[in-house]
């Protein structure tokens, strides 16, 4: 079983988190970590704290010469911005904080519901943890998962299918093209015309003061068939990726393959059809409007999942909220906000999308070591051929 945890404030000293069962044996860098962490920093619309941070992960455990050991992976990202919040965020006890108290509840965002489960007075109590500055963790910890599905040659990509409603075309382009086309634009999205208006429309919400969301796109190619089971609800491996989307900080909608499109057709307009290729390909498929699942297990055909990004809740332009100390109305002003960041949700969709692929990988071929999980992918897919 592959699992993980993870801590950290925003402005706290750093993030962490530690993977418990990961193989032994996979060949592994902080240099290929670093990599996934600079791309999340990037992206058309960040505001000035990505001027602050540049991630970098440190291994504490777990990890030996540049190999796995299959003990738990402990792993550590500084927080730069802490210097400026020593005080405010001190661990030892000591006056009551007086400086950057939060009282005023951000519409949309965890600060009053947080404030209210968990007692606190102070916001902030809330806010630290529910920033999505812990998503450079769990990007850490999706780049281990795609250290372990490489050798497999499983491959996870993003790109940004819409912001602000201007949408992109992508149809004609194959994942390769999408890819790279997505990697050199500022918005990540493959679609040079549309990532302009994109580009013009993050413009547009700024100078409002306002923010905006959007939808990526994760596609994952080489995934072989059979993984996740129909068998038991929580084994359904849709319903995992589908949480690991939703649990990402504004998501609020994820589609598999043609989505919510499939509900407003007909089934012979929906359904994949099969055939079967007598020298030696096997069965196979036409389309992939099922995006790679059918019963909650992968068919082989690559993965294709959306997700829907509602705009940040942190705005510069005032919205109407409630004091919780004084009960007065009051107009929210922010001193410091990202306007949009669907750019970098893409690259946290790919990494939450790695780790349950590879839980679902180690469920299904072993996890104690990648020489074990290797021989035991090789004798499956040998039985896949000839099926
Ligand atoms: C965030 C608020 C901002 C973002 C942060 C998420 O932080 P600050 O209040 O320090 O300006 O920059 O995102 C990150 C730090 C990050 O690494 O992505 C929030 O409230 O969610």
């Amino acid at each position: 079983m592959l699992r993980y945890l993870n801590g950290g404030e925003s402005h706290g000293k750093r993030l962490l988190a530690v993977i418990e069962g990961m193989p032994s044996g996979v060949p592994i860098t902080e240099t290929e970590v670093n990599r996934d962490l600079a791309r999340r920093q990037k992206g058309y619309g960040r505001g000035g704290r990505m001027k602050i941070e540049q991630d970098q992960v440190e291994f504490v455990s777990g990890v030996r010469k540049g190999f796995t050991l299959g003990s738990p992976i402990g792993l550590q990202i500084e927080n730069k911005d802490w210097k400026n919040w020593q005080q405010i965020m001190a661990v030892e006890p000591g006056e009551p904080v007086t400086q950057r108290v939060v009282t005023k509840p951000r519409p949309g965002h965890a600060d009053l519901v947080g404030a209210i489960k968990y007692a606190h007075t102070d916001i902030r109590n809330v806010l630290e943890k529910a920033s999505a500055r812990e998503t450079a963790i769990r990007v850490a910890v999706g780049a281990v998962a795609k250290v372990l599905l490489s050798p497999f040659g499983i491959t996870v990509v993003s790109h940004v299918c819409e912001i602000g409603g201007v949408q992109a075309e992508t149809g004609r382009m194959t994942v390769d093209e999408i890819r790279t086309a997505a990697e050199e634009s500022e918005v990540r999205c493959a679609d040079a015309a549309a990532a302009e208006k994109m580009v013009g429309k993050i413009r547009e919400a700024k100078e409002k003061g306002d923010t905006l969301g959007g939808v990526f796109e994760v596609i994952v190619v080489n995934v072989p068939v059979g993984l996740g089971s129909y068998s038991q609800w929580d084994r359904r491996l849709g319903a995992r990726l589908a949480f690991a989307l939703m649990s990402i900080q504004a998501m609020k909608g994820v589609e598999i393959g043609m989505g919510f499109e499939a509900a407003r057709r007909f089934g012979s307009e929906v359904h994949d059809e099969i055939f079967y290729d007598e020298s030696g390909g096997g069965f196979y498929r036409k389309t992939n409007n099922a995006g790679g699942l059918e019963g909650g297990i992968t068919n082989g055909q690559p993965l294709v999942l959306r997700v829907a990004m509602k705009p940040i809740s942190t705005l510069y332009s005032p919205m109407k909220s409630v004091d919780i100390k004084t009960k007065e109305a009051f107009e929210a002003t922010v001193e410091r906000s990202d306007i949009c960041t669907v750019p970098a949700a893409g690259v946290i969709g790919e990494a939450v999308v790695a780790f349950e692929l590879a839980a679902a990988m180690i469920e299904k071929f072993g996890g104690d070591s990648l020489i074990e999980m290797q021989r035991n992918y090789n004798g499956y897919m040998d039985y896949v051929k000839n099926v």
